[in-house]
């Protein structure tokens, strides 16, 4: 019989089980970040990890990140998606090279595919050093927030048409994050979005979290992006 509930099923000893794997799943992933991080460092590489819910701009994000900089800084993107191979599409489209990592199901990417898809980017590159690297994480505010890839920052989007509440309802991705977007700021107009009510209740959760409220369409706030990554790739 179950201590917790009384009821005639042994579910606490399966939870406890559930709790173990998962825990050692995370335990793996670290030591797999861990890793990731060390071989970036030794290449010099700035990583990126964009996190937030389908559709909030992250591809368009680096559409325009790329136009903006890539006659001065060398860059490579790991797509991840459940299906598909467009989001890369997208990307080398624009004359970057860009690997897809499909999950096939799994919600979010992990250091072990991040650490696959790098070596398969690296063939792309023909020598040439990357500056930054990009990771796309799978469309999801709730399992990407758990897994470190090996990133320097993690970036989460909240987009105007998802709604303010979202930073409340998602924290763990608001508090694992050293940025967070807010996007399509274009279309405020047409949402009850509260711009102010969001920044406050991110920084509630996470007081040094920076915050920048840009929209792809009209260019907003995309100064202050490219910035941050110039000063983080010149040390600043
Ligand atoms: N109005 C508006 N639409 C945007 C903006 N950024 C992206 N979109 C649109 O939002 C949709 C999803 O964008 P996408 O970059 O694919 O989102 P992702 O799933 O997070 O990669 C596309 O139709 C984009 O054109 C923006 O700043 N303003
Ligand atoms: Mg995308």
């Amino acid at each position: 019989m179950c201590d917790t509930c009384g009821c005639d099923h042994d579910h606490e000893i399966k939870d406890s089980k559930t709790i173990d794997v998962n825990q050692s799943l995370l335990k793996s992933n670290d030591e797999a970040a861990a890793s990731n991080r060390k071989h970036f460092n030794e290449k010099g590489i700035y990583v990126v990890n964009l996190i937030s819910s389908p559709g909030s701009g992250k591809t368009t994000l680096l559409e325009k990140t790329i136009e903006a900089l890539k006659d001065s800084i060398s860059i490579g993107v790991l797509e991840g998606d459940i299906e598909t191979e467009l989001d890369a599409e997208r990307i080398r489209a624009k004359g970057v090279p860009a690997v897809q990592l499909t999950t096939g199901g799994a919600c979010h990417l992990e250091s072990a595919l991040i650490h696959k898809g790098f070596h398969k980017l690296e063939h792309q590159l023909d020598g040439k050093k990357l500056d930054i690297l990009f990771i796309e994480n799978v469309g999801n505010l709730v399992c990407p927030s758990f897994f470190d890839l090996g990133e320097h920052i993690r970036v989460v989007l909240i987009s105007v048409p998802e709604g303010h509440d979202k930073p409340i309802k998602y924290p763990k991705a608001i508090k694992t994050s050293q940025v967070m977007l807010i996007t399509k700021t274009d279309l405020v107009e047409h949402f009850d979005f509260d711009i102010e009510k969001t920044k406050k209740d991110a920084l509630a959760l996470n007081p040094s979290i920076k915050i920048l409220v840009t929209s792809a369409k009209t260019g907003e706030g995309l100064d202050k992006w490219f910035e941050l990554l110039n000063d983080a790739l010149t040390g600043k």
